[in-house]
């Protein structure tokens, strides 16, 4: 394993207060101790101040506050330094230049928590979750992954390795005495612990299209015949003027994608060309564009001008939507209040002119999207990626397969291999045993610093 010293900036280039460089590997307090003057290790975790001196010129590049970890007590689980420098993009640079002329080197992206992984400091979903924690963007993703952080996903795949070796145990005694017609445990037993066993993972299993969804954010298509209000509606609520408004009918010919928050649940929210016979090339294809996010969407907004009947092709598309569709009377400025359906109508109404009825949908938005986990404090733990999904779904697999092997009285050291492969993918899931070719798989999409 590699434990040469590496060291990066940690926060984002650019004018701030602030940077932080970190520094870790075998041998990086010597490595820090030729940049910081005066450096003084011990004791551990406290902050210092310094110089940070070139080591080659002997020049001055920042005064610096600095804190020293040894190992096994820090991030990585190596030896460790922190240098907050001045921000900008010289100083810090300057600082980390010192630090390669001094033995260290660049780290690669996600090095750091990696090697966090590989000395167990973190387990794999937990190296995850510290990406996703960076990445929410709305508080229910916080909770989520703040709650993976917390080891909630890693427990519950703990207990149904467990549930798996608990099942091994049972059929222990018909592997070693094959010939014998009946063990000590009876077969019932044995179908129990199964049942449980493929229930609770399918039960976690069943979390994947919600949680997903909240890592990724739920797609609303925002749809309806030209003019209806779609891009107005999709400015306001994503607060800015992203897409171009007009009176003229046919404005919009491309779908225009944007995340926004909706009563704290995350969303990625699609504005598209309005819905009709056209002969026009470019809106054709606006349209073909419009259909093809129509049949991804978890959910669509379907825009009809308030105090208007819907015309029947437009009852027919939203029969064919079926329960993925919310129809939203647009323009209610427009129209007398008394001619707006009421609130609790499951048609709503809004004004993007004056913003009337937007909490209202937002909300309507959120519960209809995250109907499992809106309103919810404690939501259950999520899978949230398509890796927990698919390591998951191998091992039901194999506990499958186990279960119809003994049924047809396969031999039971042939069934019982269902059952390691069943360990081995959960144990792969959360990193128990990692092959370089799965972390490089986690850690290609983290940033340097992490
Ligand atoms: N009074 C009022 N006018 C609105 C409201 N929303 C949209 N409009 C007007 O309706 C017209 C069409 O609005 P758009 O948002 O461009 O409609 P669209 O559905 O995106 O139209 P296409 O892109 O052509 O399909 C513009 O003149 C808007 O100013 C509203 O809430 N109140
Ligand atoms: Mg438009």
């Amino acid at each position: 394993m590699l434990t040469d010293v590496i060291a990066a900036v940690a926060t984002p280039p650019g004018r701030s207060a602030i940077a932080l460089i970190r520094v870790s590997g075998r041998g990086c307090h010597a490595v820090a101790a030729k940049v910081l003057q005066p450096f003084n290790p011990q004791p551990y975790r406290r902050a210092r101040r310094a110089k940070a001196v070139d080591p080659r010129t002997g020049e001055i590049l920042d005064q610096v506050l600095y804190t020293v970890f040894a190992a096994p007590a820090s991030y990585t689980g190596e030896d460790m330094v922190e240098i907050g420098t001045h921000g900008g993009l010289l100083v810090p640079a300057g600082v980390l230049a010192a630090l390669f002329a001094a033995g260290a080197r660049q780290a690669a992206p996600g090095e750091f928590t990696r090697r966090a992984v590989l000395n167990g400091k973190l387990d794999l979903i937990q190296a995850e979750a510290v990406a996703d924690v960076i990445d929410a963007a709305t508080p229910a993703q916080r909770r989520a992954a703040l709650r993976q952080l917390d080891r909630g996903l890693s427990r519950r795949i703990e207990q149904l390795r467990e549930q798996v070796l608990e099942l091994e145990a049972l059929v222990s005694y018909d592997i070693d005495f094959p010939e014998e017609d009946s063990g000590p445990v009876p077969p019932q037993r044995v179908e129990a612990a199964a049942t449980a066993l493929l229930e609770a993972l399918r039960g976690l299993l069943a979390t994947a299209a919600d949680g997903e969804k909240l890592r990724e954010g739920a797609l609303v298509v925002i749809a309806g015949r030209p003019n209806a209000g779609k891009s107005s509606l999709f400015n306001a609520l994503l607060g800015s003027e992203r897409a171009i408004v007009t009176e003229i009918p046919g404005t919009t010919r491309d779908a225009i994608e944007a995340m926004a928050s909706c009563g704290g649940f995350p969303f990625r929210l699609v504005d598209t060309a309005g819905l009709r016979e056209s002969e026009d090339r470019v809106e054709k294809l606006g349209i073909e564009v419009s259909r093809r996010y129509l049949r991804a969407a978890d959910l669509v907004l379907f825009c009809v001008e308030a105090g208007r009947d819907l015309e029947p092709e437009e009852k027919r598309f939203v029969e064919e939507l079926g329960d993925r569709v919310l129809i939203v009377r647009t323009k209610a400025d427009l129209v007398p209040i008394d001619e707006l359906p009421p609130p609790e109508a499951a048609e709503l109404w809004v004004s993007a002119l004056s913003g009337t009825g937007l909490d209202r949908l937002r909300d309507r938005l959120a519960e209809r999207a995250f109907s499992g986990l809106a309103g919810g404090g404690d939501l259950a733990e999520l899978v949230t990626r398509e890796r927990h999904r698919l390591a998951l779904e191998r091992a039901l697999e194999e506990v499958e397969s186990f279960v119809r092997a003994r049924r047809e009285g396969i031999e039971a050291a042939v069934a019982a291999t269902h059952l390691r492969a069943a360990v081995a993918a959960l144990e792969e899931l959360i990193g128990v045993v990692s092959t370089e070719d799965i972390l490089d798989r986690v850690f290609s999409t983290f940033c340097v610093g992490k």
